[in-house]
């Protein structure tokens, strides 16, 4: 039986309905047992359609995390030199007193813009998440941070083409006859999905996996194409040209629910199979198999990953992928189509979070992909950052150029205040520590970008020691600095109220009643949405020859805490384009001389990106860091299985293990992400070696565009 969490008292057995806060796009409904005040288990609630009763390895032992000993559970000072680990504990009002005084202080000297946020999605819920701290910080005057680490380019590039929709339900994928998921390695990210795609398999459904490596989720797949790196819009627009050239079109859908079918047709012309075979290295036979079987299985079905957009080229490569099932008509059927992030319906009140009327025109704004040269100086500013405030974040491992982030947090000048759960590698060079609750100590509201419930999470314990929720570290913030707005004073449960617009028609049915009662919700979404066009367009149609109003500057407002200025950047090709890799031999043949491997990054199988790599029973399970070379590639540079080799490039390096497999193409190393710097052999992980360049669109993280050598030590 579950209680509300009103219902339960200290002292007996309860069943609360809590939600997996991590970025993941499964968003699990969790169930948590409180015995006398302490949470004793949780587990996948059995009753949500998508969870299906099962949380993944990674956080079916969450309490391990909750109630871990090195948890950061009371504010604490720095003592020693910076980075040098030594804190005192203090009081809450000498933390938040320390943090305005030098806030105002700086912003006396300064101004306000010396002041800089900085977070991500160590939590996901619409109240503790990405945005919690926005409104205090478009308050204050901050500098804004862009925040593009993930998904910022394939939404753009989806919405360029198909609009903003939920595309296909993952719900329906049962009923689809040919998955491909494209650069997702939906075992280890999307767990859940899978259970659907077996279904479908039962059903006699293929699925596909194109990756360049040969993950888990490859292994599985009745079909592994192993392209190039960077290559997937030429292999989207070869499929294309087969599938026009050889009348596989669904000619009516085409007429009917598409722009630019004219000029599609001419942009593919350009590229036949053998000229794509050259560029993506798949032979022939494969592209025309793959071409035809995709069209004429009906109703198939595309899974998109997010490593697509971590190369140069990402956005068009995403384009021309989202082109492909409107030519041969998949979003006729129930589970046809093609599964982007299912967001966007999700009737969020993004005036609510971010509180745009608080930012002043022309306010400064720092991408976070760029920290290291903005921290360092390196980035030409007017004035430099003073004052660098982290929460729900761990630049150290998760942003690019490692080394200078670490000299930039290495700056005497410089005051961070680190709000954490753990004694992070970002943490590490904090001046002030925040202790946060983690999810089952606190209340939120869970949108999803893998499903279309809202799931709600109820707090089960009371926080431990003195860790607050985000929500009220900003509230205490606001009324540290002063801030008279009622939004600065708003509780929890009337956050949870606010944020969602709870009479869209979206919402029908659901209410904070019902997800108290049943712990969450599914939207009402149209299950084949583009059966008849419909598409949230300009034009109402998908459009291969895009008329939204884009260029490579422009970036989606809620990755920038509801900042809608921009600087115009370079026009974008409106037609779905190959945009070779920057860092490659055919682009830069000095530099792959030098530098001839291309280091991709993998989303670690038993870590949420970088939380959990510094729990015992996670770390052993992942294993120790790794790169992955090709066997033909270790014997060139005489590496052995298991030996110790550097990677580098000019920007840094890393220091790891090899594991010499064919399960990666030669010329391609691949890592997985995640691991914690101090806990690696020489202090330092894969986001050394990675640049801070963007991707074609949306100011996205190329990471995958970066050329590295690997040397036996
Ligand atoms: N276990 C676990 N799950 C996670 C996460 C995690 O850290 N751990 N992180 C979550 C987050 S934040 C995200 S964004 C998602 C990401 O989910 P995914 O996109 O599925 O994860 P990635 O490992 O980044 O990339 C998927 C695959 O893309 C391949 N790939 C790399 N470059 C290319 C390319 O150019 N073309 C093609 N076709 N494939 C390429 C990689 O080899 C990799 O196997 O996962 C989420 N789920
Ligand atoms: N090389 C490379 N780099 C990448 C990627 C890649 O594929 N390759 N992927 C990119 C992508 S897709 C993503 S999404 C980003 C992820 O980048 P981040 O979101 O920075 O990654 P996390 O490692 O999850 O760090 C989140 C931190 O928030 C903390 N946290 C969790 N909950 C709370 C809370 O309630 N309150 C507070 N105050 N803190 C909390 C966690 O303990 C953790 O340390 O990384 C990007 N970086
Ligand atoms: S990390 Fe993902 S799969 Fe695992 S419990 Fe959380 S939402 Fe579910
Ligand atoms: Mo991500």
């Amino acid at each position: 039986m579950v209680s509300t969490a009103s219902e339960k008292s200290a002292n007996e057995k309860s069943v609360v309905f809590g939600a997996c806060p991590h970025d993941c796009p499964d968003t699990c409904a969790m169930l948590v047992t409180v015995e006398n005040g302490r949470a004793t288990k949780v587990e996948g609630n059995p009753d949500h359609p998508f969870t299906r009763g099962t949380l993944c390895g990674k956080v079916s032992d969450y309490l391990d995390r909750v109630y871990s000993s090195d948890r950061i559970l009371y504010p604490m000072r720095r003592v020693g030199a910076k980075g040098s680990k030594q804190f005192e504990r203090i009081s809450w009002d000498d933390a938040l007193d320390e943090i305005a005084n030098r806030f105002k202080q700086i912003i006396n000297e300064y101004g306000a813009e010396a002041i800089m946020p900085c977070s991500y999605l160590g939590h996901e819920g619409l109240l503790n998440g990405l945005t919690v701290g926005d409104a205090f910080f478009n308050r204050l005057g901050a500098t804004i941070s862009e925040r593009t680490f993930c998904a910022s380019c394939t939404s753009t590039a989806y919405m360029m083409t198909c609009g903003l929709t939920h595309g296909t339900d993952p719900d329906t994928f049962k009923h689809s006859k040919y998955i491909i998921l494209w650069g997702c390695n939906a075992l280890s990210t999307n767990v859940h999905l899978w259970s659907f795609i077996q279904e479908a398999r039962k059903n006699g459904a293929k699925l596909v996996s194109i990756d360049p490596v040969r993950t888990r989720t490859a292994n599985q797949s009745d079909w592994h194409i192993p392209l190039r790196p960077g290559t997937d819009g030429a292999l989207a627009l070869g499929m294309m040209h087969v599938i026009i050239s050889e009348n596989l079109v669904d000619a009516e859908y085409v007429e009917k629910y598409t722009l630019g079918y004219a000029e599609l047709k001419e942009r593919v012309a350009q590229y036949p199979p053998e000229k794509v075979a050259q560029i993506t290295g798949i032979p022939v036979s494969d592209i025309l198999t793959l071409a035809r079987e995709y069209a004429s299985n009906q109703p198939s079905v595309i899974r998109l990953g997010v490593a697509l957009e971590k190369q140069a080229g990402g956005g068009q490569g995403v384009r021309a992928i989202c082109c492909l099932p409107a030519l041969v008509g998949a979003w006729r059927h129930l589970g046809g189509g093609l599964l982007q992030a299912p967001m966007w319906p999700f009737p969020i009140r993004w005036e609510v979070v971010h509180r745009p009327e608080f930012i002043q025109p022309g306010t400064r704004l720092i991408n976070l992909w760029q920290l290291g040269a903005a921290l360092t100086g390196e980035m030409s500013l007017d004035s430099p950052i003073q004052a660098l405030f982290v929460y729900n974040c761990n630049p150290v491992t998760q942003s690019a150029e490692q080394d200078k982030i670490v000299a930039g947090l290495a700056r005497e000048d410089l005051f961070t205040v680190v709000s954490e759960h753990f004694m992070t590698d970002t943490a590490d060079y904090a001046d002030i520590l925040l202790p946060a609750t983690t999810q089952v100590e606190n209340l939120d509201l869970m949108f999803s970008w893998g499903h279309t419930y809202v799931t709600l999470n109820q707090p089960a314990i009371a926080p431990l020691c003195e860790a607050v929720p985000n929500t009220e570290l900003f509230r205490r913030l606001a009324a540290r600095m002063g801030f008279e707005e009622e939004c600065f004073k708003l509780t929890d449960e009337q956050l949870a109220m606010e944020v969602l617009d709870w009479s869209a028609p979206v919402m029908q049915d659901m209410s904070m009643e019902s997800l108290q009662q049943q712990g969450y919700g599914k939207l009402k979404v149209d299950l084949v949405p583009h059966a008849q066009g419909n598409f949230p367009t300009p034009s109402g149609k998908c459009e291969f020859l895009a008329t939204a109003q884009v260029d490579s500057n422009f970036v989606l407002p809620a990755f920038r805490q509801g900042y809608s200025e921009y600087q115009p950047g370079e026009p974008i090709d409106p037609l779905p384009t190959y945009t070779p890799q920057r860092e490659s031999a055919s682009s830069n043949p000095e530099l792959a001389k030098r530098y001839p491997l291309n280091l991709l990054s993998a989303k670690p199988h038993q870590f949420i990106n970088s939380c959990f790599a510094n729990l015992p029973k996670h770390a052993k399970l992942q294993g120790e860091p790794r790169v992955i070379i090709h066997p033909d590639d270790a014997a060139k540079r005489g590496i052995a299985n298991g030996q110790v080799v550097k990677v580098f490039n000019d920007r840094g390096s890393f220091q790891v293990p090899a594991i010499v497999s064919d399960m990666t193409r030669s010329g391609v190393a691949i890592a997985p992400l995640g691991y914690w710097r101090k806990l690696s052999l020489a202090n330092n992980t894969i986001n050394a070696a990675t640049s801070s360049a963007f991707a074609d669109m949306g100011h996205a993280a190329a990471v995958g565009d970066a050329l590295v050598e690997v040397i036996a030590l």
